[in-house]
């Protein structure tokens, strides 16, 4: 990939709130090659319930990607019936159709911008469903995942695609870690220009 100027790569933004995009929980470098901002991942609430009440914790959950197998995400939460709410925003890197999937045991519903593109509120085993929504290069939009677990085995994953994006896992550490590396070295080109 060739990063210029306007490039813009992935953020994640706890709302914690939106201010972290580039505030203190956020992270954002600008260099002359690349623009990057990263956020430290959603925010998760995890209530007692399989009905979204009884909220018993809030964290920063950096990726979805849980298999809780027979356990709880906590202690403070019941193994067979509990649920998360994850908010935050994405910026994505293309002005296309991206699809979302979310595989979960039991149920699941997601909100992209507003809009309601997953809706699978039902007892299940691990199962994939996906959804999709047309978004604009560099514009940051609100996500919300719910997802409850109402016995038996327990999973919550992320992902998503578009064109000219393979499907991967949201938010993408990885991902990050390498822009980063590729800002940073950036900034050290800069300095070796100036030091001669
Ligand atoms: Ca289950």
């Amino acid at each position: 990939m060739t990063m210029t100027k306007s490039s813009h790569w992935l953020i994640v933004c706890a709302l914690f709130g939106t201010a972290a995009c580039g505030g203190e929980n956020g992270l954002e470098i600008e260099s002359t090659s690349a623009r990057v901002s990263t956020g430290t991942g959603l925010r998760g609430e995890y209530y007692d319930n399989s009905d979204l009440s009884g909220l018993k914790l809030t964290r920063n959950d950096s990726q979805i990607n849980f298999d809780w197998g027979w356990g709880a995400p906590d202690s403070t939460v019941g193994a067979d019936t509990f649920s998360v709410r994850w908010t935050g925003q994405i910026e994505p890197l293309y002005s296309q159709t991206y699809t979302f999937y979310v595989t979960s045991d039991d149920g699941a519903r997601l909100w992209i911008n507003g809009q309601n593109v997953i809706d699978n509120w039902i007892d299940q085993a691990a199962r994939e469903t996906s959804g999709s929504i047309a978004l604009s290069a560099g514009q940051r939009v609100d996500i919300r995942l719910e997802a409850y677990e109402n016995g038996g085995l327990a999973a919550a994953k992320l992902a998503w695609s578009s064109a000219s994006q393979p499907k991967q896992s949201l938010p993408n550490r990885n991902s990050i870690q390498r822009v980063l590396g590729a800002a940073r070295r950036a900034r050290s080109f800069r300095r070796t220009i100036r030091s001669h």
